[in-house]
């Protein structure tokens, strides 16, 4: 039984796209839950990370970074995103070391009307030299006088305990809304999706990242944990992405599959035997259908 004071609540991670929300949420949960890379709109989902504190329960969302929605599935993106600032109890915006620019400010009508608390993260701090620190800081608190400003670098880990501390005091009394061994609410299936999908992120340019959807179309765990056998299916827009993607002799291909499948093993704690294939759906991005069938849209 959690004790009167235990405290439980969810906490949106929000920001412009490649912010570094997923690697602070990989990084404040201590382990690797969302994907990660240096390109822009990496994620594509509100991702739930459960955390466990003797004190507190915490709820982290990952969100798809905001921006201005362009096409049908950018606008199913930012509406995640938001739907996540809507439902939280305590909110992260996460900033880049640099003063408010006009990509922030899409944002700030949202941030104004929150009714939760809200806590500014200016983030990649290990970026800036140091006496920068404080007049970003107060570009910051300008905008939210009331909001704690914390200074972090997600990648290196520095601030993160002061900010987990502050969210902790911001959530509300509640009991734990998850059983303890809980991490997350997404899938296996899901989860192996995605680190197929961050390796194809890794290893391609231009279009091709954003031309990708994966699906898994088999996970038979009849063997489990010896072997689990996956087979999934990463979509592309045009065929000449198809070529591209499966390279030159079917090298590339090859290099994500070896990849992915070691990323997997280590997510599922087995040996994983996992079959890649590369299909064409023309223009999926713009196919209700297909949002609703790669599982953008709740
Ligand atoms: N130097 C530095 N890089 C960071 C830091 N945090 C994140 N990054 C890098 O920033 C890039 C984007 O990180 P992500 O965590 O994928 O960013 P995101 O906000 O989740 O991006 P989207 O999912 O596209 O919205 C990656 O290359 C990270 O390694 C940090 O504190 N310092
Ligand atoms: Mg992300």
């Amino acid at each position: 039984m959690s004790s009167p004071d235990f405290k439980c609540g969810y906490i949106a991670l929000i920001g412009v796209p490649n912010v570094g929300k997923s690697t602070l949420l990989n990084r404040l949960m201590g382990e690797k839950l969302s994907i990660t890379s240096p390109k822009p709109q990496t994620t594509r989902h509100r991702l739930l990370g459960i955390f466990n504190l003797p004190e507190a329960q915490l709820l982290f969302l990952d969100t798809p970074g905001i921006l201005e929605p362009k096409g049908a599935l950018n606008k199913t993106l930012v509406q995640a995103a938001l739907t996540a600032l809507s439902e939280a109890d305590v909110v992260v915006w996460l900033v880049e070391p640099r003063p408010p620019d006009p990509h922030d400010r899409i944002l700030l009508p949202h941030l104004r009307k929150l009714p939760r608390p809200l806590i500014v993260a200016v983030n990649k701090i290990d970026l800036v030299p140091k006496p920068q620190l404080l007049p970003l800081m107060a570009a910051f608190h300008e905008l939210f006088p009331q909001a704690p400003i914390i200074p972090i670098s997600a990648l290196l880990g520095d601030g993160t305990q002061e900010l987990l501390a502050e969210v902790v005091k911001l959530l509300p009394p509640a009991p734990p809304l998850y059983p303890e061994d809980q991490w997350t609410d997404s899938s296996e299936r899901f989860l192996v999706a995605e680190l197929i999908r961050e390796r194809l992120f890794h290893h391609t340019g231009e279009e091709i990242p954003y031309a990708v959807a994966v699906q898994i179309e088999e996970f038979d765990e009849s063997r489990r944990p010896q072997l689990i056998r996956i087979r999934a299916v990463i979509y592309v827009e045009r065929q000449s992405q198809k070529g591209i993607v499966i390279g030159k002799q079917g090298r590339l291909l090859k290099i994500i599959g070896a990849e992915a499948r070691a990323e997997i093993e280590s997510l599922l704690g087995s040996q994983v035997f996992l079959e890649l294939w590369v299909k064409v759906w023309k223009n999926w991005r713009r196919d209700p259908k297909a949002i609703r069938m790669f599982g953008y849209q709740r």
